[in-house]
């Protein structure tokens, strides 16, 4: 099947028919990974180059990511069914601040789909939460997500909480998002930055393999 359909469908957010065209594509056998990046991530790709453009605005944007979730939920499971088993634990949000959820969504399923057992912490998530659920929850590695350069800061934060709380040397922490880049990831002392969903799955299995 034609996965640009995907896409066509989510930025106009027709989310039921995003969801029927996710699921036409799984019976037709197209890999998981493939329906999302080529249908679902390829059409919010284009929605945020358009937002960045102001020729959508919040609600287009909404409705969007409202198809995308829909879409994304049917691939839930089978990408977790692809993926490698491994053994590690990991808390994942969005920094204290930032609501952005849609990439975080998608770096917690693709690690799942590396087996990877994930406490979702959500969005606006203060540095104490990140450091208190590692702690309690016996996470190798915390994930944090930013997507506004006003907002990256607060990854900062996260190291310095992990230091004050004296648990900086039994936890990673991974960085990420848009603004993110592998120089402010040396600067503020995270351990990694990735990219994207899929690279933050692979390294996020070696980090906590070590
Ligand atoms: Co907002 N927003 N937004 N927004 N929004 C951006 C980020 C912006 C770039 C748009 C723009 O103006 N050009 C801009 C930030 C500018 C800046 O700081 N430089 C912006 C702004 C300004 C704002 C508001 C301040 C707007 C306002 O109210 N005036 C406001 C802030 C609210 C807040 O957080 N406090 C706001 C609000 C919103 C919505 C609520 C409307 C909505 C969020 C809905 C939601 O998430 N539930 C929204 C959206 C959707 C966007 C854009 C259009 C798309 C973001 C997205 O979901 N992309 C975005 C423009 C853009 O990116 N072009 C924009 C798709 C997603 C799959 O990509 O999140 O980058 P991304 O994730 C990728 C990688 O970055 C990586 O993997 C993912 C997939 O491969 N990744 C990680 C992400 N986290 C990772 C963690 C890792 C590793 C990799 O390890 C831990």
């Amino acid at each position: 099947m034609d996965l640009h359909q995907i896409s066509l469908k989510l930025q106009a957010g027709k989310a039921k028919d995003v969801k029927a065209l996710v699921q036409q594509a799984i019976d037709e056998g197209v890999p998981a990974h493939e329906i999302l990046e080529k249908g679902l991530v390829a059409g919010m790709n284009v929605i945020g180059e358009k937002f960045k453009n102001n020729e959508v605005f919040v609600p287009e944007v909404l409705v969007a990511a409202r198809a995308m979730n829909m879409g994304a939920s049917l691939l839930k499971p089978l990408l977790a069914a692809e993926g490698v088993k491994a053994t590690g634990k990991v808390c994942i949000g969005t920094v204290k601040g930032d609501l952005h959820d849609i990439g975080k969504n998608l770096v917690k399923m693709m690690l799942e789909g590396k087996g990877l057992e994930v406490i979702d912490l959500g969005t606006d998530v203060a540095p104490e939460t990140f450091i208190n659920t590692a702690r309690d929850e016996h996470c190798q590695l915390i994930c944090c997500s930013a997507l506004l350069t006003t907002t990256m800061g607060a990854m900062a934060d996260v190291v310095e909480a992990a230091k004050d709380a004296g648990i900086r040397d039994q936890v990673k922490i991974m960085v990420g998002g848009a603004p993110v880049t592998e120089a402010f990831c040396k600067q503020i002392g995270a351990d990694a930055y990735t990219p994207d969903a899929a690279t933050a799955a692979e390294v996020a299995v070696q980090l906590c393999s070590k």
